[in-house]
């Protein structure tokens, strides 16, 4: 039977409707998923589905190598090295969760490493009542914003990554230094599944290989404007128990932390291994 799709915006995203993840799938609605993915520019969502981690794991695995999030060690789930938590949950000693502003600047996820992610699958165990939404990027809209001349100038040209995270303890800082020294990617990628050009550019991003500060940062100002455009976006504000499965290979997001600190927000991610891409970076 045909996936039934709604749109979420005019940019990116499609609300899958009418599926169960707790029953089997078969490979044909794998498939299916799977061209609806790239169809509607790397971004679906599946509501109300009550699933645990080790579900959440299998339907993942239908799509790819699940990361075991060695690059950042502290944040896995303690029974679910698949399992990434993004939570303002106090850690078990009580002190703030480093976790609790996870993804607050624009990124595609594991941008930091060698192998940036495929697609990641992100499910809402506790939402506040009101806000904690992400907002998602459509960056071959990005790219094809760009004049011929910008893109023809950035072709060739490499984007620095470093991780980066707002109010981490000190330890947590070095310790993610240490594990994940800056990593350089081209300025534009091409989707290895549909061949389309994206925009590779996020807030981490702070230099341009080769170039100065001072050369870059104009340069980075104008694609991270043509990479934020309100029209190439999808705000997502989350129910319990939805699972957003975005391609990392041609969307950013960014988590705006619009919610009462008090409130619980609790978030799991399984990642999927992209394709290695990049190099150390040079005189970063
Ligand atoms: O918590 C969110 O809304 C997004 C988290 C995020 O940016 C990530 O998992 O990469």
């Amino acid at each position: 039977m045909a996936l039934r799709l709604r749109k979420l915006s005019y940019a990116l995203g499609a609300e899958v409707c009418d599926i169960d993840l707790t029953q089997p799938l078969s490979e044909d609605c794998v498939g299916d998923i799977r061209r609806a993915f790239l169809e509607h520019n790397g971004l679906l969502l599946f509501r109300n589905q009550r699933i645990g981690p080790a579900q959440h794991i299998a339907f993942s695995r239908r799509f790819g190598e699940l990361d075991r999030h060695e690059s950042v060690p502290r944040d896995r789930h303690p029974e679910h090295a698949e399992i990434l938590v993004v939570t303002n949950e106090p850690d078990a000693d009580g002190e703030p969760s480093n976790s609790r502003y996870t993804g607050q600047l624009w990124h595609s996820d594991l941008g930091f490493t060698l192998r940036p992610a495929l697609g990641s699958l992100l499910r809402a165990v506790a939402v506040p009542p009101v806000g904690g939404d992400t907002l998602f990027a459509n960056m071959y809209a990005a790219y094809d914003a760009l004049s011929a001349g910008m893109q023809s100038l950035i072709s060739g040209l490499c984007g620095i990554h470093t991780q980066q995270r707002r109010h981490v303890s000190a330890d947590w800082q070095a310790e993610s230094s240490r594990l994940n020294p800056p990593v350089a990617h081209p300025l534009v990628r091409i989707h290895p599944e549909t061949g389309r050009k994206a925009l590779y550019v996020g807030e981490p991003v702070k230099r341009i290989e080769g170039l100065s500060d001072a050369e870059s940062a104009p340069i980075l100002e104008v694609l991270m404007a043509a990479a934020i455009r309100p029209q190439g976006g999808y705000r997502h504000q989350w129910q319990v128990n939805d699972l957003v499965f975005w391609d990392n290979r041609c969307t950013n997001h960014q988590a705006l932390g619009d919610y009462d600190s008090a409130e619980r927000r609790r978030m799991e991610r399984t990642t999927l291994v992209g394709e290695p891409s990049g190099h150390l970076a040079s005189g970063a």
